[in-house]
This record gives structure tokens, sequence and C-alpha cells, in this order.
């Protein structure tokens, strides 16, 4: 029956159930909208008092003592639940308030929730309250853009990702006359105070604002985002603050199961590597991370292979000259693509030829050649840009126009017999690599004079290296792919021919016992098979190569197939797990908490995230303190130190234990592991990252 006969579009649009399931709003959003976050104890009393906490300590550096003086005795604040309060402190609490909030650099899944944890508990003290929301990121700050953000439009977002309701940006509040506009609109709505969800550099941004706002009595809250995970904070002895910045935990877990799958299918059709590219601009916590979650074949860790040492050149520079070769500590390219080829070769040998390889974004930056190549580049742009007052990408916008710019420096340094940052050396070090990577190299940075890392195409640089090695070791006879041994006997014996005589003939491991033969390193072509055979006697000059013989020979060539993936903005844009839901909601509670009782300068966290909840407690920790010198744009400046992967930490002492089981370089199955997709609800969720469970247990 056709269409016609039946109900016309326009009915069959009107139909309920095709109303229905053709509706933006599906069970699963209904249900997160609905989904009610658990609160830390004290936010179930009326009111929260703060109390400084000087168990914890800090190493102040002495420029953020100068730049940061109001703030800078800052100490960490516990939030306690009270259940009445004098009539001051209660006048003060509930006082009528205006708040701005603002989202800064990349989403992270669970920033609404803390907007809702904000909106909820400003309320709750004062219906009068007035929440802000700040419309493109900093942008909307300097330009006074904000929208008050109601019950309605919080409803709306409830425990959804992205950052959709106000949206972000990556704007530097970095001159005085951003500061001063950013005050201005401050001032011009009122503001008690203004609340900066953001990363290592955003934070940043909070404390030099709440410096400059603090005879104007406008308090700065900051909020730990990023799913990079790279902001920790931990004491002066170690005692840990915050385990980990919110949105990490969704990001790591979507990017696991995208990664678990591509497992699941390497391991079926039995032909690629697949190469997952993960975000983490610098650090490899999300790799470490996906690691746990799914016992991929291969995960590199950046700050592993910055320690990586080559021992056998070390040893060979003592054996042969009596000294210690430095160019043995940290890792090149080369060597990189070395010791992947490795595992590549161990795991063909037993008849895997396919796998699953992370990569952390971030990896150039712990790669000796490429780091130095990095900072000498920012540096050279920076210092153009400050000496001409202009744009070094717009007055060099093709890449020969940069590459030729770069050969003036050093041919001026070598006439004029100077010192320069960028020598003959390094010219004829960077005219070697491929094209498309000098590109990468020399792209703009971002706002904050980052080098952007989610635009340069690692893997590939990676992948070239160890194509052209696994090529190499195949003309060697090493890169083989192992023959089943039962395959190999009814190959033979289906043929007429005797396996126990071919076989110590054709193969380095011939044994009943082993599951897998390697064919002999010799035998790298119809030609050097026939050579050996003859050689052995098995047939004579003139014969042909037997069928059956012929046919192992073609098995045991393998062809490297790839298929590369970037993992970064689906995971950075994905519905909060439970773990971000719950977080975020009391970083919002937070948040307010610190507001009421007068706080500035500080950032919000839940201390002991690596324990179950109900040892969460709700914390502000003092900005300025963890502020330290850093090159960016080619100068110092104070920034919030980022933390990177302890390769000490117990959660990458687990990994580096079970690389080789994870490797699966035997004839065993692989250890592959389903983390699942993100459920939100149910008892399958796990309740919080790995990396933080292992990192507790060790410390209990
Ligand atoms: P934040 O530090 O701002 O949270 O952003 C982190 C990140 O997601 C990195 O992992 C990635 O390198 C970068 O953002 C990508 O930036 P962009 O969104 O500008 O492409």
């Amino acid at each position: 029956m056709s269409r016609k006969e039946s109900m016309s579009l326009e009915d069959l649009l009107k139909h309920p159930d095709v109303q229905k399931v053709t509706s933006n709003i599906n069970q699963e959003l209904v249900e997160r909208r609905e989904y009610a976050p658990p609160v830390c104890k004290v936010f179930t009393y009326p009111y929260t008092v703060l109390q400084d906490n000087s168990k914890f300590r800090f190493v102040i550096d002495k420029e953020a003592k100068k730049q940061l003086p109001n703030i800078i005795d800052n100490k960490v604040q516990s939030i306690t639940g009270a259940e009445n309060l004098e009539e001051s402190l209660k006048e003060k609490y509930c006082k009528k308030r205006n708040i701005g909030v603002v989202f800064s650099g990349g989403p992270a899944p669970g920033g609404h929730n803390v907007i809702a944890g904000l909106y909820d508990a400003s309320k709750k003290a004062n219906p009068e309250n007035k929440l802000y929301g700040f419309l493109l990121g900093p942008d909307g700050i300097l330009e006074n853009e904000a929208i008050e953000i109601t019950n309605s439009l919080v409803d709306e977002y409830r425990n959804l990702g992205g950052f959709t309701m106000i949206k972000t940006g990556r704007t530097k509040t970095d001159t005085k006359e951003k500061m001063a506009l950013s005050k201005g609109t401050c001032k011009k709505l009122e503001l008690d105070a203004l609340v900066i969800v953001g990363g290592d550099d955003s934070n940043t941004n909070a404390a030099f604002l709440a410096q400059e706002m603090f005879e104007d009595n406008i308090q700065v809250i900051g909020v730990p985002k990023t799913i990079d995970g790279d902001i920790q904070v931990k004491d002066a002895v170690g005692n840990i603050l915050c385990a980990i910045s919110f949105g990490f935990h969704t990001a790591a877990r979507a990017f696991a199961n995208a990664i678990s799958n591509l497992c699941t299918d390497c391991s079926s059709d039995v032909k690629y590597w697949h190469i997952c590219k993960v975000m983490g601009r610098s650090a490899s916590h999300l790799a470490l991370e996906v690691a746990l979650q799914t016992h991929a074949n291969i995960t590199l860790i950046g700050e592993d292979l910055a320690n990586y040492i080559d021992r056998r050149r070390l040893e060979r520079a003592v054996e042969m000259e009596g000294i210690a070769d430095y160019s043995a500590y940290g890792i090149t390219l080369r060597h990189l693509s070395r010791v992947i080829c490795n595992s590549i070769v161990r795991r063909a040998a037993v008849g895997k030829n396919y796998g699953v390889i992370v990569i952390p974004e971030g990896i150039l930056e712990f790669i000796d050649e490429i780091q130095v190549f990095i900072i000498k580049l920012n540096t050279i742009i920076a210092e153009y840009n400050k000496t001409h007052d202009s744009d070094f990408h717009s007055d060099f916008p093709l890449l020969n126009d940069k590459l030729e710019y770069l050969r003036r420096l050093a041919r001026l340094a070598r006439e004029d017999n100077l010192f320069s940052i960028w020598n003959t050396r390094d010219d004829d070090l960077f005219n070697d690599i491929p094209e498309f990577f000098q590109e990468g190299l020399l792209m703009e940075r971002d706002s904050h004079g980052n080098f952007q890392f989610s635009q340069v195409e690692t893997d590939r640089v990676i992948m070239g290296l160890v194509k052209d090695y696994l090529n190499i070791l195949k003309e060697k006879g090493i890169y083989k792919l192992g023959i089943d041994n039962s395959y190999y006997i009814k190959t033979l014996s289906k043929g007429g021919l005797d396996p126990d005589y071919f076989g110590p003939i054709l193969f380095n491991n011939y044994n009943k016992e082993n599951k897998f033969l390697l064919l002999k390193e010799f035998i790298i072509s119809k030609k050097t098979l026939k050579q050996i055979m003859v050689k052995e006697g098995a047939i004579q000059e003139n014969d042909i190569i037997p069928v059956p013989i012929e046919q192992i020979y073609k098995k045991s060539i393998p062809t490297f197939k790839t298929q590369v993936h970037f993992y970064g903005y689906d995971g950075r844009g994905s519905d909060p797990t439970r773990f971000d839901c719950i977080y975020t909601y009391n970083l919002g509670l937070t948040v307010f908490s610190l507001i009421a009782d007068g706080a500035t300068g500080q950032m919000a966290a839940i201390k002991n995230l690596e324990m179950d909840f109900s040892r969460w407690e709700p914390i502000g920790i003092p900005i300025a303190p963890l502020m330290h010198l850093e090159e960016r744009k080619g100068k110092l400046s104070l920034v919030l130190e980022k933390s990177i992967v302890d390769v000490d930490s117990i959660s990458f002492q687990v990994v580096k234990s079970f690389r080789d089981k994870w490797l699966a370089a035997t004839p065993c199955e692989n250890n592959y592991r389903r983390p699942g997709p993100i459920r939100f609800t149910g008892k399958s969720e796990e309740d919080r990252p790995i990396t933080l469970v292992l990192d507790a247990i060790a410390k209990s």
C-alpha cells in the first residue's frame, strides 16, 4: 500500500507517535534534566561558614607576592554547615547580591551544573539574588554582553554537557585596558562577585581580577575546569586539595568508549592498527585514564617519554670513550618510532598484525628536539611581534615566507658571528622535517601564547616514521606475521607435504609447542625462499616452489594498515558522567558559600574527590600562592602551574606494570576492557576516574 492510499505526509507529521520520535526532547534528556545530584552534608544546612585552615601551606613566589599583594596571604578555607548564624552574619550571608558568571576556554562537561548549583544556592539564600551569565567567554565581560540566568534557563540545562547556555571563548584579560573594561562592566552591573569557570590560564585571570577589584569589594572566585585534568592542586608537602578538574572524567569515559569499540573491531577483522590521538594539550592525564579504561595495546605517556634513557647508547659511550653520552637522556622522534615498531613487530610475530595505539595530543612537547623548536619559535614569533609592533603571521602568511625569515635569522647570526636563538644548525634540522609538520610548528599561537597541539597532526608525524622503519624491518626480515602452527600443518598436509620435514627449513622456531611459527629472517622474497629450500636440498634449482609453501610464505608478509582517529571535541561535548554531575553541582554550591562568606581570589574545590562521596569536603583554595613564573609569548609571566602526569604516581606505575600484558604480544587473547558508554544512572556507572581510585588506594 503506498503512502497516498494510507495517510498524507501532513497527517503523518501530526501523528503523536511521529511527533514523539522526532522531538528534540527524548527520554534521556528528560531524565537528565530531572536528576538531582546529591549534595555534600555541609550544604544541607541553611547556612555555611568559612574557616581559614592554616594546616595547608604553599611555597610563595616572590613575583606573586609583589603583583598580588591583597590576596597572596589567603589561606585554604574549609566550609562548615550552620543551623543558625548570629544576626549580623546572617544579614551578610543573605544580603541581596548580583553575581556574574563566565565560562572561559574549551568546554568541559559539567559546566551547566556549576551554574545550577550556584543559582540554587544563591536563590536559597535570598530569592532576590540575581545571576548574570556573560556571553561568549571573557569577551562578554569586556563588552558587557550578559543575560540574566533564570529558573527556566537553568532547568533547561541541568546535567547537560557543553557550555551551550552562555557559550565560551578564549580571550585573555592580559592588558591594563582589558582589566579596566572588565572592572567597568562589573561596576555597571553592580556585581558583588564574578565567577570565572576556566582552566589554568583563566584561574590566573581570576587572581589578577580579584587583585584589581579588591578595593571595589568585588569578589572573584575561580572554578577548576578542563577536560585535560591538569588542574590538580597539592600543598607544599603533597596534601591533595583538588584531585582533578571537572570534565576530565566524562571526556576520558567518552574517549575510552569509542576506543574500546575500536579494540573490539580491530580484533575482529584483524587488519588495522588504529591510531588514536586523544586531547590533552600538554599533560597526558587523559591518555593515562583511557589506558586504564580500555587496556589498549600501546599507550604513550608524554611525561614518561621525557624520562626515557637509552641505556644501550649510554653503556656504549662509557665502553668506547669512557664518557657519559647525555644525548641518551630523553627521547627523540626516531627513537620513539623504534619503540612503537618493536611492539608492532612483537604482536605480528604472534599473528596479531592489528591493535590500538593511544597517543596524547601534547606528546610532542615531551620529545626533545620538538620541544626545543616549540620554545625557540614561540620566542622568535613573540619577539618579532614586539619589535615590529605587528603580527608575524600576517606579515609572513605563507610557509615559504616564514622559512625565509628563519633562514635570514640564521644567516645574520653566521655572518655577524652573533649569538642567535636560531642558528644554521636549527635551520638545517628544521628543513629536514616534513612540510606539513613545519607548518604545524609555525602555526599561530592561541591568545595565551600556547602552542596549539590540537591543530598539529602529531599522529601523522609519528606514524610516518613508524611506517618507514617498519619497511626497513620488513626488508631485514624482522617484521613478519607469525603463522599459526595448526594452519601450517593443515596446509602442508593437504598439499601432500610433510610439515616436520619443511618446518626446520622454513622457520626459526619450529616446534610443536609453539603456537605461532616465524619464518627465517633470510626469507624476504620468493627468491630467498627458493634459495634456502635449494640449499637445504628440499627442492632442485629447476623446481618451482611447492604451492602450499608459497601460500605459507605469502601469509607471513604483513601489510601495515592504519586508521587514524582524533578524540577531543566529541568527548568535550559529551553529557557529563554521574561523577561530573555531582562534582560540578557541589562546586556551584561551594562557589556561593565562598561568595556569601566574603572570600575573593579563591578557587572553589572539593577535597577528597578521590574518595567516596561521603568524604567529599568543599573548600576554597587560594589562587595567588599557586602561581609561579613561566615563559609565555616569549616573556616570563605569572601563571597557575599546570599539573602533568607524575611518573611516580601509583596510577602511572600500574599502567607501566600492565604494559606488556595489555600489549598482548603472546598467542593468548587480547586483554581489552570494555568500559561501555557513559550511563549516568544505574549501578554499572563507575563513581570516579580509575586514576583517582588507584591514587586513593595508594594513599590509604
Ligand atoms: P581548556 O584548557 O581551555 O579546558 O581546553 C583544553 C582543550 O580541550 C585541549 O585539550 C585542546 O588542546 C584545546 O582545548 C583545543 O582548543 P580549541 O578549542 O581552541 O581548539
